[in-house]
């Protein structure tokens, strides 16, 4: 067997640069590169492997295969490889190494991010000695309890893979079911291999085939037949059917296939936030969001449907408003997911396999089954009113601009400037406050691959690293990323880095002096906005004083970007289009300030915060009374979908 001698750390940056993932015959690197922040955990081991894999490449005159970018906090790390992978339907991803103790537990929320929100990343944290033989080192846990207990160990319920190579030999074996992990799409998320630092640094003789090329291939298991004509018997028994379309259907790229169903039988889609953009506005099924953030037209049809096909969601609290959008009596569930862990919920009928396998398979199954007429007009007349409300809140009239104060506009006409003035295969971008709602329910998708909220962690400070990855995995696409100034003030610190690459987003800044989301939110539930808004602590001692002096322009100003100040309401679309015009080397952001008591228009629809049950506050109890009655509209939804096939012929009399 013929060896190559190498440290860990430099067998595993050869390793990860010869991966690739497969579907559909088409053939990608698996990593895109290795995002990075050093310390004295990694810069010996995995750091120094980089720098030997570029030098070699750059002498050889070709780029190398694990490119290395050096990112300024580990949490945006993670987001940047999480913008990339969801843009690239998690066929590719980006490596994270971070130094020891605080650079690895930065990377902790990231982690968590990629799990729920099933987007893979494969995050290389580095450990403390393995040997020991200086311990207790620098950022070292030490406990009392245990002595093999790190705080890498934080890593093991966020991670769909977790591994400690304590051994080189141990190496192999971890790689390989990290990549597996990484490319099943039921189980990917945040893998993790910790890497203790003097084990990176360390030698050994490694089987040279552990270095060639391989391939992974992206599954897409079909559905057991069975399961198929069970759910065309409960399509052809219903009479309001609904398909809710989640995140899976853009993954398994199924949007062809469901069109093609919605096309042939009439059946009305709502969209969770990822996935939205499954039908491209206009389609006559379109219903738009459905849920908390819904829009009054799919939510609608929600209340009144018998039957409801989700595909590729994992039914958030947001999705299902908190188990009250299904209203109907008797409504059954028909699960369509990869996943099977999603397959299970709401007592529906289990359909595992592929998304855009098991919708042709559907459409197939139903042949010329179709929906009544009536039920297609009351989606055109549902959907006819809806669409009025957001045209006249993209543009609203004297009745409210003239309510604002000088220089401030309301977000509605923000996201409407971006929406009208952006180019359809643009891609819009948010996770955290008030405007990843308005975008669930306002923004007019264009393009499958346009609309990007991460809305299963929704984590401040997502937005400007995600935007970077998602310009990196397709430059063909300008990144509008929509970030309040709650969220920029976490994470602000990105806008270095694509200042480093010449990488072109464009971060829409939502100045409003707090939060308006959870502003609403406590005067919603009685806490009368308390502690939501940046201001100076005032007289009373609280924080109603003056708005504070900070000038976020001048903060993105000074870490490198362009900036573009909307001064009024005709400012607005001037900036944006010189956002798009500007040249393609760094950052452009546009800076606008807006009324956070102006909000969009309402789902008709619920979400589910906990009030406290007692209180001396009269606000406090109202909310309560109001909580209480809301909850009594929830579902359990405990009652076994009948299953068209399940006869039993078989049983035992
Ligand atoms: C990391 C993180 N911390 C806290 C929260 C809870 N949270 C949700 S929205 C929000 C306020 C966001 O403020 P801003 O970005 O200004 O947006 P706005 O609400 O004003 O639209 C907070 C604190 C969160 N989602 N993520
Ligand atoms: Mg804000």
């Amino acid at each position: 067997m013929s060896t190559v001698r190498m440290t860990v750390a430099q067998a595993v940056v050869e390793f990860l640069a010869v991966q690739h993932s497969e579907r559909d015959g088409v053939r990608r690197p698996l990593f895109a590169g290795c995002l990075g922040i050093f310390g004295h955990g990694n810069v010996a081991g995995i750091g120094q492997a980089l720098l030997q894999h570029e030098t070699r490449a750059t002498t050889e005159g070709r780029r190398p295969g694990l490119p290395y970018v050096l990112a300024r906090n580990e949490q945006a790390m993670v987001h940047t490889a999480v913008g990339y992978a969801k843009q690239t339907d998690r066929l590719q991803t980006w490596v994270c190494t971070a130094s020891v103790g605080p650079g690895s537990t930065n990377m902790l929320t990231g982690a968590a991010l990629a799990t729920i929100n099933r987007l893979p990343v494969l995050l290389l944290p580095s450990g403390t000695f393995a040997t020991r033989r200086s311990a207790p080192v620098l950022q070292e846990l030490e406990t009392s309890y245990a002595g093999d207990v790190t705080v890498n160990d934080a890593f093991r319920p966020l991670s769909r893979y977790f591994d400690r190579v304590d051994r080189p030999e141990q190496l192999p074996s971890a790689l390989l079911a990290a990549m597996r992990v990484l490319t099943d799409p039921a189980e990917t998320g945040a893998v993790t291999l910790a890497l203790p630092q003097d084990v990176q640094a360390e030698a050994h003789d490694w089987p040279a085939e552990l270095f060639a090329e391989r391939t992974w291939h992206v599954a897409r298991p079909p559905a057991e037949r069975s399961r198929i004509e069970a759910a065309a018997a409960l399509v052809r028994s219903s009479r309001r059917p609904m398909v809710v379309a989640g995140g899976g259907v853009h993954y398994s790229g199924a949007e062809v296939a469901l069109e093609a169903l919605c096309d042939a039988t009439g059946i009305p889609v709502g969209e969770t936030q990822a996935g939205k953009g499954s039908l491209v506005h206009g389609h006559p099924q379109l219903m738009g969001a459905v849920g908390s953030t819904g829009t009054t037209a799919a939510n609608a049809l929600a209340r009144g449907a018998d039957l409801v096909i989700g595909v590729g969601t994992r039914w958030s609290d947001f999705t299902t408003a908190s188990r009250t959008a299904f209203a109907a009596q008797g409504v059954q569930f028909v699960n369509l997911n990869v996943a099977p862990v999603d397959t299970a919920k709401h007592s529906g009928l289990s359909v595992v396999g592929d998304a855009r396998e098991a919708l042709t398979d559907l459409a197939r199954a139903l042949g010329d089954w179709t929906v009544e007429d009536a039920y297609l007009v009351e989606q055109q007349e549902a959907w006819a009113a809806w669409d009025a409300q957001v045209e006249a809140a993209y543009h609203p009239g004297p009745e409210v601009t003239e309510a604002l104060a000088p220089g401030v506009l309301t977000q509605a006409e923000v996201l409407g400037a971006v929406n009208e003035l952006s180019a359809p295969r643009d891609v819009v971008l948010c996770a955290a406050g008030s405007m990843p709602g308005d975008l669930h329910k306002l923004w007019r998708v264009r393009d499958r691959r346009a609309y990007h909220v991460e809305y299963g962690f929704s984590c401040m400070g997502y937005e400007v690293p995600a935007s970077i990855g998602i310009r990196l995995a397709d430059e063909t696409r300008d990144v509008f990323a929509m970030v309040g100034d709650g969220g920029y003030l976490m994470m602000p610190t990105e806008l270095v880095t694509a200042v480093q690459e010449r990488v072109k987003v464009i971060v829409v800044l939502v100045q409003n002096h707090g939060f308006h989301s959870i502003g609403s939110l406590s005067e919603e539930l009685g806490s009368q906005r308390f502690g939501t808004r940046y201001r100076f602590r005032g007289e009373a001692g609280r924080l109603d004083g003056d708005l504070l002096p900070v000038d976020l322009a001048a903060n993105a100003r000074s870490l490198g970007a362009t900036v573009i100040e909307v001064r009024d309401r005709a400012g607005l679309a001037d900036a944006v289009r010189a956002a798009k015009a500007a040249p393609d080397t760094g950052p452009v952001v546009i800076h606008v300030t807006t009324d956070p008591l102006v909000s969009a228009p309402g789902s008709d629809s619920w979400w589910d915060v906990p009030v406290a049950e007692v209180s001396e506050l009269d606000t406090t109890r109202d909310a309560a009374e109001r909580h209480a009655r809301h909850r009594a509209a929830q579902r359990p939804f405990l009652t076994p979908t009948a299953d068209p096939g399940d006869t039993h012929p078989g049983d035992p009399r």
